[in-house]
This record gives C-alpha cells, structure tokens and sequence, in this order.
C-alpha cells in the first residue's frame, strides 16, 4: 500500500523535479495528483513514464489525500496549505511562510530528521531555502565532532533560484549582449545578470542585509542550533543551476583539516572531491540532476585557533528544493505514516 500524494504547483522549476524524484527515488504512490493555477491549468507534466494533467488547485478538494508538497508561493500557500492540513493531508511547504513558526518543523533529514514528529501541531512541515539546506548538510557532521561557535558564509546563487523567469532572463540578456538590437533589460533581477554578479537576493531589510542573508541565519539556528552564529553575504551569478557557497567555519574545539575530510567523507548527503589539483574540486554544472551536497577545498584557516574553510555546491532544485521535499516526505512515511 502506498500513498496518495498532490504536487501542488506542478509546472513550475520546482514542481516539475518534484515528480521527478518521486518517480526516480520510487516514493510509494497510489494515486497522483498535479495541481496548477488557474493561468497553467490543463499543462501535461511528466510523471516517470505516464503524462499528467495538471488539475484546479482552487477546486481541489484535499481529504482522502495524504502528503501534498507545496512548491507555490506564499500568497497560494497561505490559502490552500491550511486547508489541505484541516482535510488531514500532511503539507510538505517550499515557500518561506511556515519556516519561522514554531508549531512547524523546519527539516533536513540528513541533520534534524527527529523533529518531524512536531508536524502533528499544524499538520505542516516546512522545506529549508536552498542556500540553507546544503549548508547545514555540510556544518552538521563538523558541529557534532568540533561545535561550531560562527560561520561566515558567501554565495553563489544560480538564476534558477529565481525561478523560470530568472532562467529566462539570463538566456535572453546573454544572447542579446551579442545582438544589442534585443535589448533585455533587467527585470527579474535588480540590475544586468549577464555576464555580470548581484549582491543582492530578496529585499533589503533595516541593518543593511537582505532577507536571503537573514534566512541562512535564521534556518540554521532553528535546524541546527540557536547558539551558532551565522553572517552571510549572498549574491546571485549568471548560472543556471547549482548553488556555490564559500564556508568559513570556527569551532570551539580543534579540528584538522584530514579529521574533517574523513568525517564529510563518511556523512549522509554529502560527496567529497578534493584533490587539490587543477579541476580537483566541484562546479555548479558537475552538480546539475545530482542529489548529492559536494564539498571541496576542505582547508585550515590558520588565521584562527581552530577554523576551516571549505567549498560547497548543490543542485539548489533539488537538495536546495524538490529532493529534501520528497526526503521529508520519506522520512514522514518511514517514520509516521507507515503505509507505504
Ligand atoms: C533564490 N533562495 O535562490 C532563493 C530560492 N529559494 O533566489
């Protein structure tokens, strides 16, 4: 017996992986439902090998229904994700809306699958954004051996991020650079993208950092541990797919740089490439379609008692999205639900 499971937001970047990975990683499934706005209704999404239709989520009724995953923004999310949860459907949220609440619990299996039991308040579990989730993936394991006092992070975040219309701008504003009769001027993004990089992600709040800086810190402390302190500066680049970030950690405890290599080695999620060679680490485009969170440039920070520095890159669609969803979900069968 398995489940019965409704992607809602079925055509957008993230819907669409969703019912990849289900399909790919064998998530037990009864029965299947994509929903859709009312502007995509009828769109055929790909479902392993069966075509589906993508169904009203404004007329969808939710009981009978077990897990729905969520990957709509939080103005949708916020009228229908509470009305699955009353019809008894477990919503799985890829919008920001219910990370910060505390009656929700905001999971990355690798690092806090325990905290899945906290779903039975709202009938709700939040997905972390992308940037946070391959981070923590990475800190966690270090942090059980070394506890991590601050971590000081910048980004590299891919247009895809920004959804489809961030992928689009990108493929125009490059071709138009060499065609200046096209002008794309800038429109998903604050300024030019092309050939270009943004300091900015989100808005600006008060203290001068924008909201995607905040949510790292934010996350981690609600996934991780509040004593961790976290800065991060995260900046958008012309990149497709795949979320780079450059992670300078201190702990309270030593930790060389091999002890740490051998504990990520051996850590769920997470593929080591470090050869220290030319080409011997990972780039966004070798971490497309992957669900693994890769590390490299694994080295001490010698200009602190006991720091490390290291590279990390994820398909942020999948790790970053769509794959910790389906995990979530796995880990609620496996753990809750026991159906399938
Ligand atoms: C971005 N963090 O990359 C967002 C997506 N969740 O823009």
């Amino acid at each position: 017996m398995g489940y019965n499971v409704v992607v809602v937001g079925a055509t957008g970047n993230v819907g669409r992986e969703m019912l990849n990975i289900l399909s790919e990683r064998g998530f037990p499934v009864d029965k299947i439902a994509a929903l859709a706005s009312r502007k995509s209704l009828g769109t055929e999404v790909s479902f392993g090998d069966k075509t589906l239709t993508t169904g009203d989520l404004e007329q969808f009724d939710f009981t009978g229904w077990d897990i729905a995953l969520f990957a709509v923004g939080s103005d949708a999310t916020k009228i229908y994700a509470p009305r699955a949860a009353k019809a008894g459907c477990v919503v799985i949220d890829n919008s920001s809306l219910y990370r910060y609440d505390p009656q929700v619990p905001l999971i990355v299996p690798e690092v806090n699958a325990d905290a899945i039991i906290g779903y039975s308040a709202k009938n709700i579990i939040a997905n972390p954004n992308c940037s946070t989730a391959q981070m923590v993936v990475a800190l966690k394991p270090l942090h059980d051996r070394a506890r991590i006092k601050r971590v000081v992070v910048s980004t590299y975040q891919s247009v895809s991020g920004a959804g489809k219309d961030g992928m689009d701008e990108l493929w125009d504003q490059t071709k138009s650079i060499y065609n200046p009769v096209d002008d794309v001027p800038p429109s998903k993004f604050q300024k030019q993208i092309a050939f270009n990089v943004i300091p900015q992600i989100d808005v600006f709040l008060e203290d001068g950092s924008t909201k995607e800086e905040w949510k790292m810190v934010a996350e981690t402390k609600k996934i991780m541990d509040p004593s961790i302190k976290v800065t991060a500066t995260c900046v958008r680049v012309p990149v497709f797919v795949g979320h780079s970030e450059a992670i300078n950690i201190e702990f309270e405890d030593h930790l060389d740089e091999e002890e740490a290599r051998d504990i990520l080695r051996e850590a769920p999620g997470i593929m080591v490439v470090d050869k220290r060679e030319p080409g011997g680490y990972t780039t966004p485009i070798e971490c497309v379609g992957d669900y693994a969170t890769f590390v490299s440039r694994i080295r001490q920070d010698s200009t602190i008692d006991n720091g490390i520095n290291l590279w990390c890159v994820s398909d942020n669609l999948r790790k970053g999205a769509a794959l910790n969803a389906v995990q979530i979900a796995e880990t609620l069968g496996n753990r809750v639900l026991k159906k399938g």
